[in-house]
């Protein structure tokens, strides 16, 4: 058993690279080669693969840190006593300048005439060592003739078994030609285009300086055993085949170049969600785009009905029901695809809570009786609605909390010193809600007369949209038609609905006896993002008590 510290081996020149994801934890067994962590620089992603067997002792990097060659990555527990410790310790070899001229530039460039500087000359472009790899595609052209590219930018993706990397451009320069195209294969030293360069002494002794020999040739991947910890004598090829290999062999599930990955990570989509077009159903920037243009369309429109806009719900199955029984289709009203979109974003958008409570409106009942035959004298019906309009503002008022709206600036209430009421109208073409102005400032004959009005117009379609904005808060009652409660979804942007179902006699205790009273089921749904529950139960209360008792809206 041995302890072994992993590093960071070498970068092929890169420094300071991403690490994108951390693939073992302490504990874990590895074999040599598993992959440890991913890291990413600009132009290509790869594992960092275990030099040895053994279980891991410790992970010292995390997800998000930027690493450079000889980093400690973690400790390891070997079975081996101490025999690999120098591969691990080794110290990186020196480089030699002509090194470390190949590794800044992975892409040899031959061909090229030499001259003086300040003159234009055109250099190929050739594929650089691929660390053993052969007959890899290319999968993406990253530039078109006529395309000036800076030195770094990427030229052609290419793809091996296990991974792709970016072959950048040499030098400054316009591209003159590419010779190689999608879907292609290539090996080091194939041609991949022309660039034409402005040359310079120094570039010019760059390209000079390259001896023949040094163009990359196919060469076995050293053992890491025999890989020397100095040498005197420069590399036949740039030490960049454990880095090339290892750019070879990230595992990913999923096929994209380094360039889709960072466009991914910055747009924040998960690669595998996105449908693959490109050659080995490799991921594309076209597929990237086009994910997102279909997330934004569905979040925009939502479907039909609104439902899942954005918050990743599943899309309702589609069912054939004629294989049930006959069926017909009939188009939807506008009002009724409204209606349904707006209760979808509602129900979607509010965190509701309802709270319920039964107002004892006996006495209530009892005055409105008894005003009945007055009020049709005047041509009004008084039903229960405008008492509940009256109370409901009235409570507006004393419970300001729930004369609010929530600003869309995530940042403000807007509380508003007006008391405008909707009142739910059940119409043929489906449910609409007009409002009544200034309820607070109306006595019951007008509200019960504009009420009427407003369900008449509203049945008769004949609203104006001014006659449905700048609700505070929705009455819905369905006391006549029945039921003994029921949950109203809120109609943002107002916060608070009272939906009120049909009243019955139930014995009600009075400190001595039972006694029959009558009772109005009310449910009070509220949005808890603007409004607190203690709120709401004073909201209630309040309305049950003036409810219970008219005179004190007198106060
Ligand atoms: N309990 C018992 N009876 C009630 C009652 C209640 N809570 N509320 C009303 N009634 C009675 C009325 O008193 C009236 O009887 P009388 O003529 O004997 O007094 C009768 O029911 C019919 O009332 P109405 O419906 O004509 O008038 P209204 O003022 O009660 O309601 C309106 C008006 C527009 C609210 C109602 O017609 C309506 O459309 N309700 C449906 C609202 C709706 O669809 N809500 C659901 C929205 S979410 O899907």
């Amino acid at each position: 058993m041995a302890k072994q510290v992993i590093k960071v081996p070498d970068l092929g020149g890169a420094d300071q690279v991403d690490v994108i994801e951390i693939t073992v934890a302490a504990g874990d067994t590895v074999a040599e080669e598993d992959s440890l962590i991913v890291v990413e620089g600009d132009k290509a992603s790869m594992d960092v693969p275990s030099p040895y067997a053994g279980k891991i002792l410790s992970i010292s990097v995390s997800e998000g840190d930027k690493v450079s060659e000889g980093d400690v990555i973690g400790e390891i527990e070997t079975e081996a006593e101490g025999e690999e410790e120098e591969k691990a310790e080794a110290e990186p070899e020196e480089k030699t300048s002509e090194q470390e001229k190949a590794e800044e530039k992975p892409v040899e460039t031959t061909g090229g005439e030499t001259s003086e500087a300040g003159e234009e000359k055109e250099e190929s472009i050739t594929v650089p060592d691929l660390g053993g790899a052969d007959q890899v595609d290319v999968i993406e052209i990253c530039v078109k003739p006529g395309d000036e590219v800076a030195e770094g930018d990427s030229l052609v993706v290419l793809e091996g078994d296990k991974a792709s990397m970016d072959v950048p451009s040499p030098t400054s320069g316009t591209v003159v030609s590419i010779a190689v195209k999608e879907g292609d294969k290539v090996s080091a030293g194939d041609d991949l285009g022309v660039l034409k360069v402005v040359s310079s002494g120094a570039a010019k002794q760059s390209v000079e300086e390259k001896p023949a020999e040094e163009k990359p040739k196919e060469k076995e991947a050293p053992a890491k055993e025999e890989k020397p910890a100095e040498t005197a004598e420069p590399p036949a090829a740039p030490q960049k085949d454990h880095q090339v290999e290892r750019d070879l062999t990230v595992s990913a599930e999923v096929y994209a170049g380094p360039a889709v990955r960072k466009l991914a990570r910055e747009l924040g989509v998960t690669l595998n969600k996105v449908k693959p077009t490109g050659p080995r159903s490799r991921v594309t920037k076209d597929d990237l785009h086009a994910y997102i243009k279909e997330q934004v369309k569905k979040s925009e429109s939502g479907g039909a009905l609104g439902v899942g806009a954005g918050i990743g719900i599943a899309k309702m199955p589609e069912v054939d029901f004629g294989q049930f029984g006959p069926v017909t289709a009939e188009p939807m009203s506008k009002i009724h695809k409204l209606t349904a979109a707006n209760m979808a974003r509602n129900w979607l958008n509010v965190p509701h809570v309802t709270q319920f409570d039964d107002a004892d409106i006996t006495e209530l009942e009892e005055f409105r009786k008894s005003m009945k035959a007055e009020a049709e004298k005047r041509g009004v019906r008084l039903t229960p609605v405008p008492f509940l309009l009256k109370a409901a503002a009235a409570a507006l008022r004393a419970e300001p909390s729930f004369n609010v709206s929530l600003h869309n600036d995530g940042e403000h209430i807007v509380r508003k010193d007006y008391v405008h009421i909707g009142m739910a109208v059940d119409t043929p073409k489906g449910l609409m809600v007009p409002v009544i102005r200034d309820v607070d400032r109306k006595g019951l004959y007008e509200l019960a007369e504009e009420a009427s009005e407003m369900a008449l117009k509203a049945r008769d379609g004949k609203l104006k949209p001014r006659d449905m904005q700048g609700a505070c808060f929705t009455i819905s009652s369905l006391g006549a038609i029945g039921g003994t409660g029921f949950t109203p979804i809120v109609n943002a942007p107002e916060v608070g609905i009272l939906g009120v179902s049909k009243l019955s006699v139930q014995p009600v205790w009075n400190g001595k006896e039972f006694v029959p009273r009558q009772m109005l089921p009310l449910a009070l749904s509220y949005d808890h993002r603007a409004v607190n529950g203690s709120d709401a139960g004073r909201f209630m209360t309040y309305l049950v008590n003036v409810l219970g008792d008219v005179r004190r809206l007198l106060l």
